[in-house]
């Protein structure tokens, strides 16, 4: 295909058109972890590849998982494969994934033990990701579009310190209280590894990327700006100036109404909006600022299904009805999901045309 061609594909992503200005009747959907546990074919092919990690670095298998939701339900975008701990992992801590455990990391403590990091050896395991993209984008739909994405800086940050997940993110916080200097530190390798992780995504062929901030809620006043806000908005203004056409989408989870706040400091084109994220703030509270709402269904809704899946489906869709927005949930879907629920909402949203 001529370049011509290529770009009038690109023009015709409808996932795009919000981020262009354009209301559609129809608003396009994708859904957060629409690759996972809940698919049978992403069990096998989990399963074939082994270890989690295995999977994320093994470009054809990464792409055929991402692959697989698109063969499915035919979501208007496609999200790259991989996870937010791939940045720790390459940077040189060691990441591994217990099985049914979730992801346990060597924790770091201290601006000694940043030692152990190191952004010139991140370059293999990135060029990696690189490739499941380039991959992707030969292989998707021209009409969908590719989504890339990393964690933001404070997030990844809280596994890193902690060492696995946690309900408070305790000893990032204590970290960054008692130490900010050194916390900050920290912050800024993740934030130029963020940088170049992503620009590589778009190098390859990601069309939007997104920001998973997704224990931003953990955080009071000034520390949210600092360790939440700035280092999104360095990472945002790096990559305008690089790729000016690529929109971001941040998902500041639990932000709550400080959402606001967050979408006019970082500059970010798109908020991703969780579960309890109120109807009026997600219709009303961002008209000021030029940004497309994403989200925001329950992904347990999407597990109980029935009438009051449809019910809350058309809900969100008449309180969005006129606006620049993209359906999705307010957090990922879950393992226990019934791949018919996901395409009873599909089937809903797209009804609406
Ligand atoms: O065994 C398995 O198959 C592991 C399950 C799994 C999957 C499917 C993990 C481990 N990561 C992923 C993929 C993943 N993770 C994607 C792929 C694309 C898609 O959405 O389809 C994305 C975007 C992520 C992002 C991610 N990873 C976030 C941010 C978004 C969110 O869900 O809040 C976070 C916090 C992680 C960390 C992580 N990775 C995996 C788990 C179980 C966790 C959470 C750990 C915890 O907090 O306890």
């Amino acid at each position: 295909m001529g370049e011509q061609g290529a770009r009038k594909a690109v023009g015709e992503r409808r996932f795009l058109a919000p981020f262009r200005g354009e209301v559609l009747d129809v608003p396009p959907i994708w859904l957060m972890r629409q690759a996972g546990r809940y698919l049978p074919e992403y069990r096998a092919t989990r399963a074939e590849a082994g270890d989690f990690l295995k999977l994320c670095y093994t470009p054809k298998l990464a792409a055929e998982v991402t692959l697989q939701p698109i063969r499915r339900y035919g979501f208007d975008a496609a999200i790259l494969f991989s996870d937010i701990l791939v940045v720790p992992d390459a940077l040189g801590q060691s990441v591994r994934f217990a099985e049914g455990e979730g992801p346990r990391l060597e924790p770091i403590r201290s601006v000694d033990e940043l030692a152990r990091l190191s952004l010139a050896g991140t370059e293999a395991k990135f060029a990696l990701v690189a490739e499941t993209v380039a991959r992707l984008r030969q292989d998707l739909p021209q009409e969908t579009a590719l989504i890339g994405f990393c964690g933001a800086p404070w997030t990844v940050a809280t596994y890193m310190v902690q060492g696995q997940g946690s309900v408070d993110q305790a000893e990032a916080r204590l970290w960054a209280y008692r130490d900010p200097k050194g916390f900050q530190a920290l912050i800024d390798v993740l934030v130029a590894a963020s940088i170049d992780y992503l620009d590589r995504q778009v190098q390859a062929g990601a069309d939007c990327l997104m920001i998973f901030d997704t224990w931003a809620g953990s955080l009071p006043d000034d520390e949210f700006d600092r360790w939440v806000v700035a280092p999104t908005r360095a990472i945002r203004e790096t990559l305008r100036e690089r790729h000016p056409d690529v929109p971001v989408i941040g998902f500041p989870r639990g932000a709550g109404a400080t959402a606001v706040w967050y979408v006019s400091e970082t500059g970010v084109d798109g908020i991703g909006c969780d579960t309890a994220t109120p109807p009026f703030v997600m219709s009303e509270a961002f008209e000021e600022e030029d940004v497309v709402v994403q989200g925001n269904l329950d992904p347990l809704l999407l597990v109980a299904g029935g009438a009051r899946l449809d019910e809350r489906v058309d809900e969100i869709l008449d309180l969005m009805d006129g606006k620049r927005f993209i359906f999705n949930l307010g957090h990922g879907i879950v393992p226990q999901t019934p791949p018919e629920n996901v395409a009873q909402l599909v089937a809903r949203v797209r009804g609406r045309g």
